[in-house]
């Protein structure tokens, strides 16, 4: 294992669920700098764009340092007092049920498990849920239909072992960065490897894709239906598994029905030699590999799309063999944990089924508690419909954002205000939940908190701290424990650190389990301190008895069901909802490159904002040409729950009809972006999962009468325009802007903070043009753009300003002109965050003959340190060997 020093800390990246092993050193200046660790069997040294500006995210500003109530600073024990005086007094006149957590797979496992067993065990009730709710609960659903159990069989070396690898509704090279480059790293070695992409959209994991399948939204039960049927007529299945480990082939396929590939091509939208050409791929490949994620977790058929992939498994036995199997990849980084500790409405602890009265009776036991939840809690939407209906006495959030991630949004921001007290255990004091809070409590952040995530792949990592605490920010597991020591539970509750937890935990896990139930951690029930501060990443199952890790399941059966059966699930294909004329659009939404959720953490690195600075729509351009919206409009997407203020990006990338809209932008960043007060409140039946990448909805061109766009030193304030992003960047903010109605352009300067003593200024009235620039002290405070329609300046060399050196006289002309100087060219919109290089650079190097991505990683650099951008630099090379224009992966104004 490769030595480290006392500086340095051997610790977990806190974003997705890859679980990337991250070295964290500490400087004497106060600085943090991270990499990847080298002996981390996740990723091996490898770090995505987002882990590895880690380091410039962990500035104190923004963050909650002390208790507050009513928004008024406190301690720990008045505030404690109070939330365990409501709880207590909900559940003594309104029972149980009136109360409830609503927590997150950001928070570690230790935390997860005391607040659950503390609903569940003592509280009394069942009303935990989480934002996996919105993420992983189709894929929990799914396997525990299939397999009795919540298990994931396989690990990410399937993913290398492949010779097929089948991406459903994953964009793995955004979302899961480093499992992508093990899979690019793979395919090098193996060029007969094959990779399947099905998505509506082309992402930029298409860049690697040798068949990319668009489907219409939510028809992938259709296309496995038909898959599952076709292995069966190509006799591609294998008889002799079906036969031994698994019920209800028959019944399956009589749903199934027989392979029409005309049918199927009809109901997906897709060519029928595609279509034929991926089924004959499938069953000739014995080591093939489904990956899915959100695309097919958000659906309301969820649940029944994640059966339909395991079933063309268990009909091939193409289960937990190396190089084989269906592989739910997770999105936070502990998902996986809190599905192990129960932390869902429906689960118990320790894998365990709440609706079992033996599992029940094990856990009971096992906390000696007085009482044990015996029936569901409610699932996230229902759970703030209930607290919008003022069931919900008291609500405790932590470490999640509903009223920015939770279908109907404006909705969930109504409920939080008629519910008569809320908790929120926060980080950040910009989270759109702090106004909503009764309570406020500041939490430990990464680099503070201790305790163990658990990866995609079932591995269990430690989260170590390396930063003091600041203020009184304290772990979530404390805040918990302390709450259940006021309502009176310290005996079962009195933890002295993570470590206490983690025991208990796993203790649990084997606590009467003897190989009947897939998650059993037994054999660290008794882990000293000092060897879980030492402990090395390891997949579970590790049960007592056990020596070796086992690191796949189903190879030989073994399902978890009653009769140790997998379980074929008959799932038929129901036809998405037909579009209404009011609402002509299917809305989808998802993730980008470099930013993490509602940007609390990301967007502090100005770096990861220089990818793509602003929300954005992306727009077919026959669309984009019937509703008369050119590149850089403004767009209003809207559906009867709300609306969004958006930039449109015209590209070929999504289908006609749809739009695709990030989720990330909240009410900090943009004027109108909450992408989710727009999405619908549909969900999965059997999971409880919102649909949240299919929401019918009406798309406009918003007629602005002006555009700007400002860098500026400070932090503008209410800012009066109508469309609005902002991002931070080196020494200031950039801003982009745009009103309705005709305006005076050095009246909207002043009201965004323009000062300074000396001023320059050009007007164009005719043109409806402006520019203006203000210093103080030789030190540029902001300079302006103005125009009538979308502002034509390089955003990189506009935001070059700021920095540049105090006193450049040359920098006037080149304002007034709105143009860097000839002999410096404009980089373009940024591709590569590491080195800050952009498009334009790229486009130029290809012209010059650089004509690989490794080429323009030797002439640029890009691409060459995190490679998280290695598929958008593929994607521009192919765009200009196609010859095709303006259809870069990049947001037209980025
Ligand atoms: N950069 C970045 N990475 C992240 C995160 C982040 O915020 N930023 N978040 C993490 C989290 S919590 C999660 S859950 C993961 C999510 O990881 P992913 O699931 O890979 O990401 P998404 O962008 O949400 O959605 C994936 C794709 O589903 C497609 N899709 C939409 N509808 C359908 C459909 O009907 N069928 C199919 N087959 N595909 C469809 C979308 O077009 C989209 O490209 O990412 C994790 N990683
Ligand atoms: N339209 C649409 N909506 C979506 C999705 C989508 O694809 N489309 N994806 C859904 C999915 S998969 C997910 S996972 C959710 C994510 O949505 P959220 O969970 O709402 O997103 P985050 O911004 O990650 O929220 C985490 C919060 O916890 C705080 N925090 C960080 N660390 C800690 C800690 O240790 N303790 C405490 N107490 N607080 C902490 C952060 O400051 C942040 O405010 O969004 C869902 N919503
Ligand atoms: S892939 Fe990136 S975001 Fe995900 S764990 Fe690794 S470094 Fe972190
Ligand atoms: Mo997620």
């Amino acid at each position: 294992m490769t030595d480290i020093d006392k500086t340095t800390t051997r610790t977990t990246c806190p974003y997705c669920g890859v679980g990337c092993g991250v070295l964290a050193t500490r400087h004497g200046d106060g600085t943090v700098t991270v990499a990847g660790d080298p002996d981390h069997p996740a990723n091996f040294g490898r770090l995505c764009s987002k882990g590895s500006a880690l380091g410039e995210t962990l500035s104190l500003e923004d963050r909650l340092l002390h208790p507050e109530i009513a928004g008024r600073r406190s301690d720990w024990d008045t505030a404690l007092d109070l939330v365990a005086g409501k709880f207590t007094e909900a559940i003594d006149d309104h029972g149980p049920d009136s109360v409830a957590f609503y927590v997150s797979g950001q928070i570690l496992t230790e935390d997860y498990y005391v607040a659950n067993k503390l609903m569940k065990g003592f509280i009394g009730s069942a009303n935990i849920d989480t934002n996996s709710r919105l993420c992983m609960a189709s894929s929990v659903a799914g396997h525990r239909r299939a397999f009795g159990s919540d298990t994931v069989p396989g690990t990410y070396e399937d993913l290398e072992l492949a010779d097929l690898v089948v991406l459903v509704g994953s964009n793995l090279a955004w979302c899961h960065p480093v499992l992508f480059q093990r899979l690019e790293a793979a395919r090098a070695v193996n060029p007969a490897m094959r990779i399947v992409v099905i998505d509506p959209r082309r992402t930029a994991t298409c860049a690697i894709a040798d068949l990319h399948l668009a489907l219409k939204p939510d028809t992938d039960v259709a296309l496995f239906n038909g898959l599952l049927s076709f292995l069966v007529e190509s006799k591609s299945i294998n008889k002799n598994y079906i036969k031994r480990f698994t019920e209800n082939f028959h019944k399956t396929l009589e749903v199934s029905g027989p392979c029409e590939i005309g049918a199927i091509a009809e109901a997906s939208g897709l060519e029928r030699q595609d279509i034929a050409l991926f089924y004959k791929m499938v069953a000739r490949t014995e080591k093939t590999v489904t990956v899915y994620s959100q695309g097919v977790n958000q659906s309301v058929a969820g649940t029944d799309k994640v059966n339909a992939i395991i079933n063309t498994h268990l009909a091939t036995g193409r289960i937990g063999r190396p190089g084989m199997g269906p592989f739910s990849v997770t999105g936070q980084p502990n998902a996986m944990g809190g599905r192990e500790v129960g932390g869902l409405a429906n689960m118990l602890a320790g894998h365990m089924e709440l609706g079992n009265p033996h599992h029940r009776r094990i856990v009971q036991d096992f906390w000696q508690s007085p009482v044990i939840a015996d029936r569901p809690g409610l699932k996230a939407v229902d759970l703030f419909k209930a607290v919008g209906a003022g069931r919900i006495k008291a609500l405790w959030i932590m470490a999640t954002s509903p009223v920015d991630s939770l279908p109907d949004a404006d909705g969930i921001a109504e409920a939080l205000k008629v519910c008569p007290f809320v908790v929120v255990s926060e980080v950040s004091r910009s989270a759109g939940t702090v106004p909503f809070a009764d309570v406020l409590l500041p939490a430990a952040s990464w680099g503070e908190k201790d305790g163990t995530v658990t990866n995609s792949e079932r591995r269990i990592s430690r989260q170590k701290p390396f930063l003091a605490l600041p203020g009184e920010a304290r772990p979530d597991w404390w805040q918990m424990s302390e709450m259940a020591r006021k309502m009176g539970f310290g005996k079962r509750f009195s933890y002295r650190n993570a470590a206490a937890i983690f025991r208990e935990h796993a203790a649990l896990s084997g606590f009467r389990n003897g190989g009947t139930r897939d998650f059993d951690i037994g054999a660290y029930k008794d882990i000293s301190d000092a060897h879980y501060d030492s402990l090395q990443p390891f997949q579970w199952p590790q049960a007592a008895r056990s020596a070796a890790a086992e690191t796949r399941f189903f190879a030989d059966g073994g399902f978890f069901t009653d009769g140790r059966k997998g379980r074929f699930v008959p799932v038929a294909f129901q036809a998405p909802r037909k579009r209404e004329r009011t609402w002509p659009f299917i809305l989808n939404t998802g993730r980008v490159r470099d930013q993490w959720h509602m940007m609390t953490r990301t967007a502090k690195a100005p770096r990861l904002m220089a990818h793509i600075a602003e929300p954005f729509a992306e727009i077919h351009p026959e669309d984009a040409g019937r509703l008369a919206i050119a590149a850089a409009d403004i767009v209003e997407v809207k559906s009867q729950h709300g609306s969004v203020l958006v930039r449109a990006l015209v590209t070929s990338r999504v289908r006609r009809g749809e739009i695709y809209v990030p989720m990330h932008w909240t009410d900090r960043f943009a004027a109108r972006g909450r992408v989710d007060a727009v999405v619908a409140p549909e969900t999965d039946p059997h999971s409880g999962q919102p649909g949240l990448k299919f929401t019918p909805v009406a798309l406009a061109r918003a007629d602005m009468a002006w555009f700007g766009f400002a860098v500026l030193k400070e932090r503008p304030e209410g800012i009066d325009a109508d469309y609005w992003a902002l991002a931070p960047v080196d020494g200031g903010y950039r801003l982009e802007c745009a009103g309705r109605n005709r305006a005076d352009f050095q009246a909207i300067a002043v009201s965004l903070g323009a000062s300074g003593e000396d001023r320059i200024r050009i007007e164009d009235t005719v043109a409806g043009l402006s520019r203006q620039a203000y210093w103080q002290d030789d030190l540029l405070q902001a300079a302006f753009f103005f125009s009538a329609g979308p502002v034509q300046v390089s955003r990189q060399w506009a935001c070059g300003l700021l920095a540049a050196t105090p006193g450049r006289k040359d920098l006037r002309a080149q304002i007034l002109a709105g143009r860097a100087p000839a002999d410096r060219p404009d980089c373009g919109a940024i591709v590569c965050s590491c080195f800050q290089v952009g498009c334009n650079q790229i486009t130029e190097a290809a012209l010059r003959g650089a004509d690989s991505v490794a080429a323009i990683g030797e002439s640029l650099q890009a691409g060459t340190n995190c490679g998280s951008c290695r598929s958008e630099i593929r994607a521009l090379l192919d765009d200009i060997t196609r010859d095709t224009s303006n259809d870069s992966d990049i947001a037209q104004a980025g």
